[in-house]
């Protein structure tokens, strides 16, 4: 498969991670602001369609604490866990059926924003939405459910802003910190891939298009 291209020559695919201290650091994060503006209002509309078959829930962690992030999927596969601990599975643990199918649009931004990063051909089996309100947060983690970690994770951000906060490859690395608002789409691939990362304690704030609400989409290949 093909690699990200290396980023000096592209100012324009960067976001606020396009700082000359972070560019080393953050080998491997592409920030494609605003790439998916145009489609907002699209997605959005298609997360409230599939929360109808696939409610928003919040789910407990092999640990035993409850998320406040909430979740659903779309796609084949669909990212989940439990006390038992984490995975994809093709069918919702609260209904036994399939997740809902992806949505052509959802798959096809995907691989252009990959493609804009320089991953040709990604082909996403699993979508995650995540779902913030103020006071919620994603403590830092690893992703290490999916069979393989050659292919991109592509993410897109809507709603209200968000700080991601890109740590090293140990949980003690002092994260970056990067703002992410509606329509900003990221790629993470190659050296990165593995890096801990997460949401820091979403701040209060209303948006046009959701509310008090921020969604998250990621959109991988998992199986
Ligand atoms: C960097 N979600 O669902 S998406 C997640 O905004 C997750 O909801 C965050 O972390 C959110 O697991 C961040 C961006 C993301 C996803 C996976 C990554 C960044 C990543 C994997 C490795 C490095
Ligand atoms: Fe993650």
């Amino acid at each position: 498969m093909s690699r990200g291209r290396r980023t000096k020559a592209q100012p324009d695919l960067f976001g606020a991670a396009d700082t000359a201290a972070g560019r080393r650091a953050i080998d491997g994060l592409r920030v494609l602001k605003g790439f998916a503006l145009s489609e907002a209002g699209d997605l959005l509309a298609a997360i409230g369609a599939v929360a109808e078959k696939a409610p928003f829930r919040r789910m407990v962690t092999p640990g035993g604490f409850r998320m406040s992030v909430a979740m659903t999927n779309f796609g084949c596969a669909g990212w989940v866990a439990d006390r038992t601990g984490y995975r994809y599975q093709e069918t919702d643990p609260e209904s036994g059926r399939r997740w809902p199918p992806m949505p052509r649009l959802f798959a096809d931004l995907a691989a252009r924003a990959a493609a804009a990063a320089g991953f040709t051909a990604f082909a996403p089996d699993a979508c995650l939405v995540n779902r913030y309100e103020p006071g919620t947060r994603l403590t830092l983690h690893q992703d290490r459910n999916e069979r393989g970690f050659d292919q991109p994770i592509v993410s897109v951000s809507l709603g209200l802003p968000a700080i991601f906060l890109f740590g090293g490859k140990e949980r003690s690395d002092r994260p970056h910190r990067v703002p992410l608002t509606h329509g900003d789409v990221v790629v993470w691939g190659g050296p990165s891939r593995l890096n801990f990362h997460g949401i820091a304690e979403l701040a209060e704030g209303e948006h046009p298009a959701t509310g008090r609400l921020r969604y998250n989409l990621t959109l991988r290949k998992a199986l």
